[in-house]
């Protein structure tokens, strides 16, 4: 039902991701990827190394470094001259140098009467007091060292971040990666933004516990709810695993829990530049856990009324939201939008609600809720930029996000058999739980899955809301599809066979940011998708050799087997 688990098939590659996903234990020493016999999806993945010399040089970046100076000085002149090796010039320089002791030559005239001189100090002084010493001149009006600026990319101090979140930096570095670090530096998100996680419920991670707003509870079986009663107030996650011997509706058997809430939510929100653990996309935005899936997976009626609960909306028998949130992620579906849902986005869109919502992982259709009208449905890449092996695609697809996962060109086939992904696989990190039933030790675990992908949009829409709060769902849904860049050339998306299949590109949080001041005006809060929807046709997006690779090399695995109950 949700759009990741830990469930593995027979045959697939999940013993080795299992040994990957325990190597990225919080705190623990673990087994690196080299050690599981799989190539690094990026430069460092071994614990010890991205707990300590990562971990320095983004406290370095974040902090007030030094300055580095480049041993020249801008210098104005008292008389406003700035000729280079005219007779006044160097008489003039040559004073200069008897009263200071320094010796300088021009390097190049600057604007506003200024020179860049190269100064040569046999004292030793350091940049500044060499500065001073030249202001202390009669003839200078001012003197400042040169020195190196650098782009305001932030980089917070989470350890996981520098080693392993590629995907959330520059594009420049993974042609995949959302731009973050930019967008930072024009906002880290707004307390007075509630962003829902309709999922599993939450655990008490430490690295997300401080960023959580009260939610609810809407499960209303008690063989569904794992916690001993039917819906209440609280939204925690007791785990969804199926014990042996059980079966659920859909005919599947025993899982573990997946502690999907958890792992969604630290993707948009994880506690960040507290020098542990990840780095969420929002920085200060609050997280409602809204808790619709347990054993088994969601129903249909739970999720949309915790849906319609977290957007503000009445819900009868449930306390109104004292805290509605703007924009709600369901990471979870299965099947077509029906008319209930399509009514619940609506009402939801109608109070100025943003929804958005995971397509799925099916390798084939968006999935419900994503395919209904005026929903944001996100799409998974891996980090080089192409659309995900296991990610659906399809009309109502609004843009895509990192996912993690193979690009579906990168799949290595031999004898009709996947035996691994050309340049390895990537992974989102996530914060998660080790147990296997209820929650024991917390850690932070690789995922994949267009789970992942909808809370980058997600954290993206409440960053983009707290740079203009006046946004509507249908602004920001045009902003982030006019921000978007292009899949890379030569991808399955810029293949003609798939035109319109993955909707406006990359997610590019920077664009994103720097466009929602100025958004297009929209006359209706639905989607230019709406036509598409309803239908859920289109077909499966891939060929039948590539879904039946996929079932062998486990990336089903990572995603919902769709199982709607009913
Ligand atoms: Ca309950
Ligand atoms: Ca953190």
């Amino acid at each position: 039902m949700s759009y990741a688990t830990l469930k593995f098939r027979k045959g697939s590659i999940a013993p080795i991701l299992l040994a990957m996903a325990a190597s990225a234990l919080l705190g623990l020493p673990g087994i690196s990827r080299a050690d599981a016999g799989m190539p690094a999806a990026s430069p460092s993945a071994s614990t010890s190394a991205s707990a300590v010399a990562p971990a320095s040089a983004a406290t370095a970046r974040i902090g007030r470094p030094g300055p580095r100076y480049t041993g020249n000085y801008i210098v104005r002149w008292r008389d406003g001259g700035q000729t280079i090796d005219t007779s006044a010039d160097t008489t003039r320089m040559r004073r200069v140098e008897s009263n200071t002791g320094l010796a300088l030559s021009v390097r190049r005239p600057m604007a506003n009467a200024m020179q860049l001189l190269t100064v040569k100090d046999s004292r030793g002084d350091d940049p500044e007091t060499v500065a001073r010493r030249l202001r202390q001149d009669p003839r200078v009006a001012d003197a400042v060292p040169d020195r190196w600026l650098q782009l305001h990319d932030t980089a917070p101090n989470d350890p996981d971040f520098a080693t392993q979140s590629l995907y959330m930096g520059s594009p420049v570095v993974t042609p995949g990666a959302a731009n973050l670090s930019r967008a930072w530096d024009r906002s880290r998100g707004s307390a007075s933004v509630v962003i829902a996680v309709v999922d599993t419920g939450y655990l008490d991670h430490p690295d997300l516990a401080g960023r959580l707003v009260a939610g609810y509870d809407f499960i209303s079986a008690t063989s569904v709810s794992v916690d001993g009663d039917g819906r209440d107030t609280d939204a925690h996650d007791p785990g969804d695993y199926v014990p042996s011997g059980s079966t659920c509706p859909d005919g599947s058997g025993a899982t573990d829990s997946s502690w999907h809430g958890t792992r969604v939510a630290s993707v948009l929100g994880a506690v960040t530049n507290n020098g542990s653990g990840i780095a969420g996309v929002d920085w200060n935005a609050r997280i409602q856990p809204v808790r619709v899936s347990g054993r088994c997976g969601a129903l249909l009626s739970d999720t949309v009324d915790g849906m319609r609960w977290a957007g503000g909306l009445t819900v009868p028998g449930v306390p109104n939201n004292p805290t509605p949130a703007k924009v709600v992620n369901v990471s979870l579906g299965g099947g077509t939008c029906s008319s209930i849902e399509q009514q619940a986005v609506n009402d939801l869109n109608a109070a100025g609600v943003i929804v958005v919502a995971a397509a799925g992982n099916s390798a084939g259709a968006v999935e419900a809720p994503a395919d209904c009208a005026g929903v944001i449905a996100v799409t998974a890449h891996a980090n080089d930029g192409e659309n995900a092996s296991f990610a659906n695609v399809g009309p109502q697809v609004t843009i895509s996000a990192p996912g993690g996962g193979c690009g579906n060109s990168k799949v290595i086939v031999s004898n009709n058999v996947a035996t691994g992904c050309t340049g390895g696989q990537s992974f989102i990190r996530t914060l998660s739980n080790a147990g296997t039933a209820g929650p024991t030790t917390y850690n932070i675990i690789s995922s994949q899955g267009t789970s992942f992908s909808a809370p980058m949009v997600s954290g993206v829409a409440a960053l983009m809301l707290a740079v203009n709060p006046a946004l509507t769902p249908a602004q920001v849904t045009a902003v982030l599809k006019n921000t978007a860049r292009a899949h890379p050339a030569g991808t399955y998306c810029t293949r003609s066979a798939n035109t319109g299949k993955c909707g406006a590109g990359l997610l590019d949080a920077d664009a994103a940011l720097a466009a929602a001041p100025n958004p297009p005006s929209t006359g209706s809060t639905s989607t230019s998708t709406a036509a598409d929807s309803g239908g859920g046709g289109g077909g499966g997006a891939f060929s039948p050799w590539s879904a039946a690779v996929l079932l062998v090399i486990g990336l089903v695995g990572f995603g919902t087997r769709r199982r709607p109950l009913r």
